[in-house]
């Protein structure tokens, strides 16, 4: 008999563990004392852990950073779901293997180059008055200008569009409150056209831009037809927010190159870094999609740059749909507060966030009471005329998520490792919390919404210098869970992010989603419609036309059929291959040995793959999932014959 604990053992914040029968005080003492852990530990486990066969009360939708792809986990558990192939090839999902996913991935080649990686940087979500859908998620590619599409109905990829006029951005992918665009903002000023420039030509023609996706939501795609961009300057804009609100119909984006300056150090001139934070202060771009929107309709507003429409900044300024307002040098975030009103901008080089009043802005407009003109004609409006005011919160202010209390904000210090917790609209700090290391984004949950609930903050640190076992120099990110609904905000968990440097992320509650379990019978999972190739059970054959050979199969535990695929060498094979179950979680993988081919057939997926069968020989294929005790019988052989040769 295990010896009862008598009285209750109260824990850390009146967290009272009366251990009835299951636990004996003793064991629970034990555990803390051989692990060395605290009472205020226990209470973190506590908060996070979840018993087998618990859900998570919220989705996290992370970018992966280099790896291209998407990370999927759950709050408050930090347990990962799903890395999804959005840039990158990915062989467990098959993207990149099947055709299917193929024709996803050549949509985002660049001028004929196939763009095999894409340094994801900020998923969104579809919006409706500003609040989350969770039906579809966007995340943009830092490297190759891209934005992609990506369907929570089952997790995939089913669309990469490539921005026709930039060579570098980061601030997308932006969604506006209804999601009538995906905003996608450039980074590295380049010439808008795809000819070659010299530098000296840089305040001529090197620019900026934003494109204006427009989501056609019943296809669930964005129509790139549609779609149209608005000129900028080259000041190298960074992160960018849509109004809301009362600023429902502007759009805000931030630069750190005022200065146009165009570096040399190898010819003894300044770096970059110090050409390009000069000036005290940078320009917050200020837009409105809607006139915009208008403008884009009639020809004589726009030029036909790369077979894509461009509203040049001078019509944009004519339209007043274009103007500046100075912001503290070198800034990173803008985000814009839940009701639309205040518009938080970190300086990465002041101590001081900035909070900018958009109904003193929308006044200065009305009354055209501006401060200047910048060298491009776009008017400025007066910098103090327009702040609500600065707070000093700590160094290297970066990035902004809301509570749902009422003018409460969190707001990472990229230098200082911390989460401050203030009032943005009384302009004080409440809180601070130790994060570790080198804060990039942070997250509330639902954070960014017109509806934020809070609850948690996520912080997505860039070191983890000493917080896990070393597995060689590359590090593995940390992202931290904060509890911050009690007046001290209380770090809970440590996770490793071992996929690529994640940017930002996005959070949703789980009941928000509704994922398919299994797909309608035959469908080819990337465009949501029947496949041409799906095959139901008696219907497998192999058909033959000519070099041309297409196998119509079919997987069900545990075999497929057919069992047997004999082609002649330098064949061109189509397989198609259709998982004829209906229970959930029951995928087929589809491999052949030594041709490079997979597929993940997941139940009612119609998936194929093709090949030139170059080599000759025989070649087992087999399902790579271990979906029933006779999962290694699940196999076949292909035979490559030479036609040439006598056997
Ligand atoms: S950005 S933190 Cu895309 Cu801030 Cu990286
Ligand atoms: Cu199907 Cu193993």
């Amino acid at each position: 008999m295990h010896s009862f604990i008598k009285k209750p053992l109260v824990l850390g914040a009146g967290l009272c563990l009366s251990l009835s029968s299951l636990f004996g005080a003793s064991e629970l003492e034990t555990i803390m004392k051989e692990r060395n852990l605290s009472e205020k530990d226990i209470l973190a486990a506590a908060k996070t852990y979840q018993p087998s066969g618990r859900k998570d009360e919220y989705i996290v939708f992370s970018s992966g950073g280099q790896s291209g792809q998407v990370i999927v986990y759950g709050v408050p558990s930090m347990r990962i779901y799903k890395y999804i192939g959005v840039f990158t090839p990915e062989p467990w999902q098959g993207y990149g293997y099947d055709n299917e996913s193929k024709a996803v991935l050549k949509g985002g080649a660049i001028r004929g180059k196939d763009i095999t990686w894409g340094d994801t940087h900020h998923p969104n979500f579809t919006e409706k008055n500003g609040e989350y859908v969770g039906d579809y998620l966007f995340i943009n590619d830092k490297a190759n200008p891209r934005t992609a599409v990506i369907n929570l109905h089952d997790f995939e990829t089913t669309q990469i569009v490539v921005n026709p006029i930039m060579k570098s951005e980061h601030g997308g992918s932006f969604v506006t409150p209804n999601t009538e665009y995906v905003i996608e903002a450039s980074q590295y000023a380049a010439p808008l056209d795809n000819n070659y420039h010299p530098i000296e030509e840089y305040e001529s023609v090197y620019r900026g831009a934003i494109t204006f996706w427009k989501f056609d939501y019943p296809k669930g795609k964005i129509d790139e037809k549609a779609s149209f961009s608005l000129e900028l300057p080259p000041y190298m804009q960074d992160l960018s927010d849509a109004g809301k609100g009362e600023s429902m119909g502007w759009a805000f984006t931030n630069s750190f190159n005022s200065e146009m300056y165009t570096g040399g150090i190898e010819k003894g001139l300044p770096p970059f870094e110090a050409g390009m934070s000069r000036n005290d202060t940078d320009y917050m771009h200020m837009y409105n999609w809607q006139i915009l929107e208008k403008l884009a309709k009639d020809p004589k507003n726009y030029k036909v740059i790369n077979n894509h429409r461009v509203i040049p900044i001078s019509v944009a300024v004519a339209n007043n749909a274009l103007f500046l307002v100075p912001e503290p040098k070198s800034p990173h975030g803008v985000d814009v507060s839940p009701d639309g009103r205040y518009i938080i901008v970190g300086g990465k080089l002041d101590t001081h966030a900035s909070v900018y009043d958009f109904r003193k802005m929308k006044a200065l407009i009305d009354k055209k009471e501006f401060a200047g003109k910048d060298p491009f004609g776009i008017p400025i409006l007066d910098m103090q005329k327009s702040l609500h005011g600065q707070v000093e919160l700590g160094l290297g202010p970066l990035h902004n998520s809301f509570d749902a209390k009422d003018g409460v904000v969190y707001t990472s210090l990229y230098v200082d490792s911390q989460i401050v917790k203030w009032d943005y609209k009384k302009l004080k700090t409440l809180d601070r919390v130790n994060v570790h290391y080198n804060i990039g984004h942070l997250d509330t949950m639902e954070g960014k919404s017109a509806k934020p609930v809070g609850k948690y903050a996520l912080a997505l640190d860039k070191l983890s210098i000493d917080r896990f076992n070393p597995v060689g120099p590359l590090h593995p990110q940390n992202h931290q869970l904060i509890d911050i609904t009690g007046a001290k905000m209380e770090l809970i968990y440590d996770m490793p992010i071992p996929l690529g440097e994640p940017h930002d992320v996005i959070s949703i509650a789980a009941s928000k989603l509704k994922p398919a379990m299994t797909y309608k019978m035959g469908t080819n999972s990337r465009t949501g419609e029947q496949s041409v190739g799906m095959t139901l059970a008696g219907q497998e054959r192999i058909e033959r036309d000519g070099k041309n050979v297409t196998v119509y199969a079919t997987l069900v535990r545990s075999h497929i059929n057919p069992e047997h695929i004999e082609v002649n060498k330098d064949d061109n094979v189509t397989i198609y291959l259709t998982n004829l179950e209906r229970a959930q979680d029951e995928t087929h993988g589809f491999a052949i040995d030594l041709y490079n081919v997979h597929a993940s057939i997941e139940p009612g997926k119609t998936a194929s793959v093709n090949f030139k069968a170059d080599m000759e020989g025989v070649f087992p294929y087999y399902c790579t999932e271990f979906c029933s005790a006779l999962h290694l019988e699940m196999m076949g052989y292909l035979y490559v014959k030479d036609p040439k040769k006598k056997y």
